[in-house]
């Protein structure tokens, strides 16, 4: 009893020291002793006093045009986040009423009578587009109003969300002045959920798509879904894993799929399904699944047609064919184009879409064989440049391996100019530490988008090659989603920055993964500069720390067999050579690295003959992609003066100590976060460092054996021996497909 009496005269002490510490923006934490993270970054608390009684004043009513779904939904958002902010939602104004002192005027392209600077927003609402939204400070009869004004509904909801968004940062209200549109018309994330609700490389529990339950029962959490990725932008997403079954096309799953695009519509987000290529054969309604039979198109066909006549705005398919075993066009002797094509013509006059996925990987020829991995897709696309029909976009994972903590980005966004492209990004970290690892992806993401291809020889970054500005073929965004029934949707708050993350920069690929962090981490903590900061910092390192006591120098897949869990790199003895960590560092006695130039697999000639020329050197390639493109010697000197050697013990190293550093400013800030989450990122780190340390010590015991090298001066020993390293197991790992 007294335990208990003094545990809750430390927890008042606690809220106490808070209020005090946070002053202005202590209200709305003080209260919340322990939040569960499901409102993610929508969590409206209320503003400190004197923020609040401006915007009482900038929120005395909603105006809205006419009565559509999805104005309906800008409207309860406004609703919602205002009453949050304020403490009280304000109330509708009739259409026709004209615009009181105060109001939030919602126009769609009608522009309400007597607003000044009409013509300004005339000429930028005929900027904006489709999805684009402006939000200004402005007078109607003389009278104060904030307008949100668009060319279309979606463009007020996102308008909407964008002026929240701002409030909740702060941002005074006469202040905001936001002029926005998206760079890519695809903004998709990809479920790889199972039609039994397990997730392939989910971490966050269960599929949220209760399969089971649909569509009679319709779960509220589908319309919370909605507004999160209405929040940032997504505008699609691909409800099953890639690794399809047939039974989703059948007419019980269309039934399914059917209710959730109704949940989803007023939001702005089509639904679309990956589908299996032989799903005529197995459901036994043809007798082939070859592409060029015109009984195989014709099925396909009428099934788009079934599709669309419950759900006209569907967005199209998502194709996995002729990789890791899935069926494909290739079994009938046909190419990627002509799979992808004759599906295009099925959904073309219902104006969906192609997503065909670009991983593929034959086993080599005989183990031991060089034939890189890396270079296969490049090798099967890029003759097929131009051949895909207009509506067909390839999907490319942002690097020729598989999503691991760092690639160089994949050289087919370099090599297909007459091929609208998709970027294909993984949200969920199933080589990143699953969701225990705090690891911040933004800069991995924006790695990538400003990786420069060139074009001729002028600069050509990833993102504009999406953009289509080199010839005008505009692409989308792809990312794996890392959502599931948890609570907080990801499994851990962090892991919700990464979905963040992930949907603005498909809004925007030129934005700043610091700039996110940091609206992130405002809306989802506090504004107060006394968090966002060092939370804002810990993300920022977060990445490279996990490339370091990784894979660091340009290393890559020496994960744990299947599960992808934990170090691997003795890893010699799986089927096929090019799933074998071995295959990827080719460690021994002389030198570690894959070769991946001239005198190897060549596959830097694949990129555009100033980046080759640049990795076909280790001189002149940076330390990050070194053993990605070289096989060097053990005593190789580093810019640095260190040997490779040293120099990649000291990455193993370095990447455990800011974990370190990753903890202590956590803990720094127990006094500005709620007990709750506090308390469960503080268990994540802890699980974090112990797993940075095994995997440091698993791999420099291992290549310590390799290279038959003493370890560095100073260097700690490895806390077991690689037996013990090698012998434990993981039975029951979690995402494991
Ligand atoms: O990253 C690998 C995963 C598989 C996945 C595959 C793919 C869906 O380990 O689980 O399958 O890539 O992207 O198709």
């Amino acid at each position: 009893m007294q335990h208990y009496l003094r545990r809750v005269r430390a927890r008042l002490m606690a809220a106490l020291a808070l209020a005090i510490l946070l002053g202005p923006f202590g209200a709305h934490l003080a209260h919340a002793a322990g939040e569960d993270g499901y409102d993610l970054w929508l969590r409206y608390r209320p503003l400190p006093a004197a923020r609040r009684a401006a915007l009482q004043a900038a929120a005395t009513g909603i105006a809205t045009p006419d009565d559509t779904p999805t104005v309906r939904a800008a409207e309860a958002e406004l609703k919602r986040g205002l009453a949050g902010l304020l403490g009280r939602a304000p109330d509708t104004i009739p259409a026709a009423g004209e615009p009181r002192a105060g109001a939030v005027v919602l126009a769609r392209a009608t522009l309400p009578a007597g607003l000044s600077g009409a013509e300004a927003v005339r000429r930028d609402l005929a900027t904006l587009g489709a999805e684009g939204y402006l939000v200004r400070s402005a007078r109607v009869n003389g009278k104060p109003v904030t307008l949100i004004a668009a060319n279309t509904d979606i463009g007020l909801l996102y308008g909407s969300f964008a002026w929240l968004r701002q409030l909740q940062l702060g941002a005074a209200p006469d202040r905001i002045d936001l002029l926005d549109k998206p760079a890519l018309p695809l903004r998709v994330l990809d479920h790889w959920d199972n039609l039994d609700r397990t997730v392939e490389r989910g971490y966050a529990g269960e599929s949220i798509w209760n399969w089971w339950e649909l569509p009679g029962i319709i779960d509220p959490r589908y319309t919370d879904y909605a507004r999160a990725n209405a929040s940032i932008g997504i505008n699609g997403t691909v409800l099953n894993n890639v690794n399809a079954k047939a039974e989703v096309l059948s007419a019980a799953f269309i039934a399914k799929t059917a209710a959730i695009a109704n949940v989803l519509r007023p939001y702005g987000i089509r639904v679309y399904l990956s589908v299996r290529w032989s799903t005529p054969l197995e459901l036994k309604e043809t007798k082939t699944a070859d592409p060029l039979d015109p009984q195989v198109a014709a099925w396909w066909a009428r099934k788009a047609d079934e599709i669309y006549r419950s759900i006209p705005d569907f967005g199209g398919f998502l194709v996995k064919a002729n990789s890791e075993g899935q069926p494909g066009p290739q079994d009938y002797g046909r190419n990627h184009a002509d799979g992808a094509n004759m599906l295009a013509r099925a959904l073309a006059p219902h104006h969906g879409v192609v997503m065909w996925r670009a991983f593929v990987y034959a086993p080599p020829a005989h183990p031991g064989q060089v034939s890189d991995r890396a270079a296969q897709a490049y090798d099967q696309f890029k003759p097929l440049d131009g051949k895909f029909d207009k509506n067909v976009l390839v999907q490319v994972k942002n690097g020729a391996i598989d999503f691991q903590p760092r690639e160089p980005a994949h050289p087919l966004f370099g090599a297909m100019p007459d091929t609208p492209l998709m970027m294909e990004f993984q949200v969920t970290k199933e080589y990143l530490g699953f969701a225990t690892h705090l690891v911040y992806l933004g800069p991995l993401f924006q790695e990538t988008l400003g990786f420069d291809t060139r074009a001729g020889n002028k600069p050509m970054t990833v993102a504009r090659v999406l953009e289509g500005a080199q010839d005008g073929k505009v692409g989308g965004i792809a990312g794996v989603a890392n959502i599931g029934s948890s609570r907080n949707w990801t499994g851990s708050t962090f892991d919700q920055a990464n979905w963040y993350a992930f949907g603005r920069l498909a809004w925007n690929p030129a934005l700043d993964s610091r700039a996110i962090a940091r609206e992130w981490a405002g809306q989802t903590f506090t504004p107060d500069a006394r968090v966002v900061d060092p939370v804002v910092d810990m993300m920022m390192r977060s990445r490279e720390a996990a490339v370091d006591y990784m894979t660091p120098l340009g290393l890559h897949h020496m994960m744990g067999t299947g599960h992808h869990y934990g170090p691997a790199p003795w890893v010699d003895s799986l089927a096929r050579a090019d799933w074998n960590p071995v295959y990827y560092h080719r460690a021994d006695n002389g030198g570690i690295g894959f070769d991946r130039t001239a005198s190897g697999s060549n596959a830097v000639a694949q990129y555009a003959p100033e980046v080759a020329r640049r990795f076909a050197d280790p001189a002149t390639t940076p330390p990050r992609f070194l053993l990605w493109f070289h096989h060097l010697p053990w005593d190789y000197r580093m810019a640095d003066g260190r040997t490779l050697w040293a120099s990649l013990v000291a990455h193993y190293d370095h990447g455990v100590a800011e974990v370190d550093a990753m903890q202590a400013e956590w803990q720094r800030l127990r006094p500005y976060v709620d007990a709750r989450r506090f308390d469960d990122v503080a268990q994540r780190l802890a699980q974090q460092r112990r797993e940075a340390q095994w995997w440091r010590d698993a791999c420099i015991a291992y290549f310590q054996h390799r290279s038959g090298l003493p370890l560095p001066a100073g260097t700690r020993p490895p806390a077991h021996s690689l037996d013990y390293y090698k012998s434990l197991t993981f039975p029951f790992a979690p995402g494991h497909g």
